[in-house]
């Protein structure tokens, strides 16, 4: 069996669809989660969300010995967790970090993401529909 792709969530985003649909778009966590299965196809794929940051660190040691890559909006503890990138440093795959805004058009306050430091990549701006980009991008790294 494949090692699973975990896309991981960060805070609020359990609430997409009906937070700042002006932002954040219609689709909800749901439509998300169908995104990158249809996007993974037979690839298996660990979705969850968390408004916890010590959940999220704990399935990001789950993927260090069970993942083959890593999708990642980490939300608001983008900016601000240090905990949350020093765990994604000792992943050994390939990392994706994802915004569904363009971050650096935002507010300055969304200009300095921590988890960049230690990203393979960073797909922002693209609205929901950057999971599935990020999952297709995901499937070839982990295949290189
Ligand atoms: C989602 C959030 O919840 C914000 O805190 C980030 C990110 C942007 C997004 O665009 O997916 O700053």
């Amino acid at each position: 069996m494949a090692k699973p792709i975990y896309v991981l969530n960060g805070p609020n985003l359990n609430r997409l669809g009906k937070r700042e649909p002006e932002i954040y778009g219609k689709a909800t966590l749901a439509d998300v989660e169908n995104y990158c299965r249809e996007a993974a196809g037979s690839h298996p794929v660990v979705f969850r969300q968390s408004n916890s940051e010590a959940q999220i660190i704990d399935w990001i040691h789950e993927a260090i010995d069970e993942g083959a890559g890593i999708i990642i909006n980490p939300a608001a503890f983008t900016f601000v967790s240090m905990a949350i990138m020093d765990a994604l440093k000792m992943f050994p795959g390939p990392i994706i970090e994802l915004h569904i805004t363009n971050i650096h058009r935002r507010e300055p306050m969304y200009h300095n993401s921590l988890v960049s430091k230690v990203a393979t990549a960073v797909i922002a701006g693209l609205g929901a529909d950057g999971y599935r980009t990020a999952t297709s991008a995901m499937l070839r790294l982990i295949a290189a």
